[in-house]
């Protein structure tokens, strides 16, 4: 059987991805956090672009593989590992959720600039850009609870982490993004109930958050409610 590590970082939700489809699975696996502000070296040497996740591979015979870019970490792992299938048995199903996976990313780079933004002005244009995404993603949703009904796939490891960011910023005062979108609170909330969503990162993630927001003198954190 072979070893896998998850090479990480403690606030990745590209690392999520992995961590969330691995728990999901129920495949056993060393996590290793690195700091991305300063990159050990045996890190940069095995990671092409000197980003997290890496997933390494390492079988019994001493053969080792490093694998990087989330989504396909993801898809291997659903290729080779059994327990619940995370993506749908239908191409066009399939083509259909690596669409909105892809989606997701988009919503991440949006949402890098709202918990990034300096002043006001940045933040209202990321947040109207969130909300008209959410907007869309409203559209596609149907009964749930997951966004592709009752099964758990990959689109869900995208999003449960995206969601993830908002339990903290509900709190610092910002204008609310999901109102009026139904569908999307009811998805948020089954992902935050999710056992491998939760797993997904520590219990500090909230304040390593927060610090994160600190450091990049977010706007979030000056807005009256959070003060
Ligand atoms: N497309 C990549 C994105 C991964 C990514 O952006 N990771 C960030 C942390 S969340 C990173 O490692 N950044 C370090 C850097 O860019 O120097 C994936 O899906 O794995």
């Amino acid at each position: 059987m072979s070893k896998l590590t998850l090479i990480s970082h403690h606030l990745c939700p590209y690392v999520q991805r992995a961590a969330i489809a691995l728990l999901e699975k129920g495949v056993p696996f060393e996590r290793i956090d690195i700091d991305l502000a300063d990159k050990p070296d045996w890190f940069l040497k095995i990671s092409p672009l000197g980003k997290v996740p890496l997933l390494r591979i390492q079988e019994d015979d001493g053969r080792e593989e490093v694998l990087f870019e989330s989504s396909v970490i993801c898809e291997y792992l659903e290729e080779t590992q059994a327990g619940i299938a995370l993506h749908p048995t239908d191409a066009l199903a399939r083509a259909h959720h690596r669409g909105w996976m892809e989606f997701g990313s988009s919503v991440l780079s949006d949402l890098w600039g709202y918990e990034t933004a300096q002043d006001a002005a940045q933040l209202e244009a990321k947040h109207k850009a969130l909300v008209a995404k959410f907007a869309t993603v409203e559209r596609v949703l149907a009964d749930g609870p997951y966004f592709a009904g009752v099964n758990f796939s990959l689109v869900d490891t995208v999003f449960g982490p995206i969601f993830r960011y908002f339990d903290l910023f509900d709190t610092l005062g910002d204008s609310p993004i999901f109102d009026g979108l139904e569908r999307v609170k009811r998805w948020r909330k089954a992902l935050s109930e999710r056992g491998s969503v939760r797993g997904a990162v520590g219990e500090d993630y909230p304040q390593r958050l927060m610090e994160f927001l600190d450091k990049h003198n977010s706007i979030l954190l000056r807005l009256p409610a959070a003060a």
